[in-house]
């Protein structure tokens, strides 16, 4: 049984501390505090440091980190990437105007890594949300990158892209 480090990163509001609560089988350390910056009138917390979740997947727990996702805690991604096996970048699928944080994320934790990743194209149960086609090709991805379609409150969607992962990471496929 192997133990792997997934982290799992985004833009501000994108669903991290969500998607790590849904499926795991501990309760999740987060570290979520109130907001008093202009981005208060989107959500009442933030998270300031880290979730921890762990999930059982086939043979392998994988232990996951979420990351902050405000510029202003920027400090904590490289602690968390370090030694990771890979990581998910999820992108809110109704927020265009976060899009190139996301780039910006993913070339940085490319260039900390590397390791294997998937974007996650989430919020897909919400009205407007865009397809991951549409994801992929605003993020200007190159084909070999996985999008995935995900809502980050359904545990079962969670899962399926932690398999993907987890795969990825295994057969590099
Ligand atoms: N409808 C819907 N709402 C979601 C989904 N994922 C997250 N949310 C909501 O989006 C908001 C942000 O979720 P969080 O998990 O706090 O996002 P985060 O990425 O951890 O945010 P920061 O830590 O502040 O960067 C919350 O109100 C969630 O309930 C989803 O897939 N569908
Ligand atoms: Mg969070």
């Amino acid at each position: 049984m192997a133990t792997r480090k997934i982290v799992v990163t985004g833009p501000f509001n994108a669903g991290k501390t969500e998607f790590i609560k849904s499926v795991s089988e501990i309760e999740v350390v987060s570290t979520e505090r109130r907001i008093t910056t202009e981005d208060a009138h989107i959500k009442a917390e933030t998270t300031v440091a880290m979730d921890f979740g762990r999930l059982t997947l086939g043979g392998n727990v994988l232990h996951l980190f979420g990351t902050p996702g405000q510029p202003r805690f920027e400090f904590m991604w490289e602690i968390l990437a370090k030694e990771m096996d890979g990581f998910v970048v999820l992108v809110d699928s109704t927020d265009p105007d976060r899009f190139e944080q996301a780039q910006r994320l993913i070339r940085l934790f490319t260039e900390i890594g590397p390791a294997p990743f998937v974007v996650a194209a989430t919020k897909q149960d919400l009205e407007g949300a865009l397809r991951p086609s549409q994801v992929r090709q605003a993020l200007q991805l190159p084909p070999e990158i996985p999008v995935l379609p995900n809502v980050a409150i359904d545990p079962d969607s969670v899962r399926s892209v932690l398999v993907q992962l987890d795969h990825l990471i295994t057969w590099g496929m």
